[in-house]
């Protein structure tokens, strides 16, 4: 089967979805072909936090009416260090907050309005190919159910995440790659138990980083650290309270609410950055080109601003006819997407315990905590970093 459409986009992550959603806003046509099934990629459990302008955009988009009622306004978060924790008032340092409401809840609101105006949104879309991105007449192949389908567009925006097959397009001799990989994971633990503090807790401990997380007043994130080669199987439940309890101190300890996990993983950190976002008629957005250890709270919010730029490319492009949004969109995404990984990088690194970590490297990674802890001028750069920084120092 054959068919039309302005922007072909692939995957019905975050991305694809808010820029779909976005275009639609515009008056732009568009598809989003999605490999898996909306049970699945309803299921994902990932970020937590949004930016002030991930909000903004979920509100352009009109799809923000839930995250209104039911986000929760944070205004700082804290910041522990061999159990004795201090507070970083992101609202007093910055004017700025951010807002607590799961990527799940992001997803199933995209996608309750994707089907509530009968969007083009296409689940286990099988076998997806990018073809002609360096030509004028792109067009996507897929299969469902057996046929095969071709959608013939003017661009193809590439959501398909870290593994999808946009990236793997643009030919290796046009596409540099850098990468960092961390050498251990998060184990993640969701419960429905009231969180342990009103507000996020990441910690420092000798025994490993430890994140007291929320998605609702009665339903907690937790994370510790983890080496690569731990097994799930060896996390029973209890073991990885007992853990928690320890590393997040004895406030937190006394204040947590234990229960039964509803969902436990281990995901491994790396940063990662392709370049460049575009190549010919196909632009890359989200994690396909960009990777950031969780630490910062940047990969939900760093997918949002990419596709936030690109819609507005795109729009400007097919209401004037206007292409330089779209000819600058790699740079400036880019220029944003390397502010942020320099601050998860940073962040991992001032939080996290390295295996090759010696007593002098520890004794810095002290040093600095007290800093950030004694002095308003240091809170006030990890608290610009973390609730988002504005788009015109990206934009240099
Ligand atoms: P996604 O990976 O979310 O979406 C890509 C979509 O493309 C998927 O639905 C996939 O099925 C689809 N796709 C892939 N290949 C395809 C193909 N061949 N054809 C069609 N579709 C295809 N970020 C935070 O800020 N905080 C966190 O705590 C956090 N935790 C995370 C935990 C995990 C396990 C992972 C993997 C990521 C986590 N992240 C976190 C980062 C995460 O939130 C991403 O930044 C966010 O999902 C990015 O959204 P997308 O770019 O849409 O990519
Ligand atoms: C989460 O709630 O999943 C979360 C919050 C903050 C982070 C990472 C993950 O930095």
């Amino acid at each position: 089967m054959r068919s039309r459409t302005q922007v072909a986009i692939i995957g019905a992550g975050p991305a694809g979805l808010l820029l779909s959603q976005l275009l639609h806003t515009q008056g732009i046509d568009c598809v989003v072909l999605e490999r898996q099934t909306q049970a699945h990629v309803e299921g994902r459990i990932r970020a937590g936090v949004l930016e002030p302008g991930t909000v903004a955009l979920l509100e352009q988009a009109g799809v923000a009416g839930r995250l209104r009622r039911e986000g929760l306004p944070h205004h700082g978060f804290r910041l522990a260090l061999d159990g004795a924790s201090f507070r970083v008032d992101m609202q007093d340092l910055t004017g700025r907050a951010v807002t607590v409401y799961g990527q799940t809840e992001v997803t199933h609101d995209l996608i309750a309005a994707h089907q509530a105006r009968g969007a083009a949104l296409v689940f286990q879309a099988a076998d997806v190919a990018l073809h002609d991105i360096a030509g004028d007449t792109p067009f996507v192949t897929y299969s469902q159910d057996g046929t095969a389908h071709r959608v013939d567009c003017d661009y193809i925006v590439g959501c398909d995440g870290y593994h999808g097959p946009s990236r793997a397009s643009i030919p290796p001799d046009v596409l540099r790659v850098f990468e960092r990989v961390y050498p251990f994971g998060w184990l993640g633990l969701l419960a429905d138990v009231p969180p342990c503090d009103e507000e996020l807790i990441y910690s420092n401990h000798p025994r490993g980083f430890a994140l007291a997380s929320m998605r609702s007043p009665t339903r907690s994130r937790y994370y510790v650290q983890v080496p690569l080669s731990e097994k799930l199987e060896d996390w029973p439940d209890e073991r990885l309270w007992d853990e928690l309890a320890l590393r997040l101190g004895p406030d937190a300890a006394a204040n947590m609410v234990r229960g039964p996990s509803i969902e436990k993983s281990i995901v491994p950190l790396r940063s990662f950055v392709a370049e460049p976002m575009r190549h010919g008629r196909l632009f890359l957005a989200g994690d396909a080109a960009h990777i950031v250890p969780p630490t910062g709270a940047k990969g939900l919010n760093l997918a949002a601003s990419d596709v936030g730029l690109l819609a507005e490319g795109l729009a400007a492009y097919y209401r004037e006819h206007n292409a330089s949004g779209l000819e600058q969109y790699s740079a400036r995404a880019l220029s944003r997407v390397w502010m942020a990984e320099r601050f998860s990088w940073w962040f991992t690194g001032l939080t996290h315990r390295f295996p090759d970590m010696d007593d002098f490297a520890r004794r810095m990674q002290v040093a600095e905590l007290n800093y950030i802890r004694a002095s308003d001028h240091a809170r006030r750069v990890l608290a610009e970093n973390y609730v988002g920084l504005p788009m015109a120092y990206a934009l240099g």
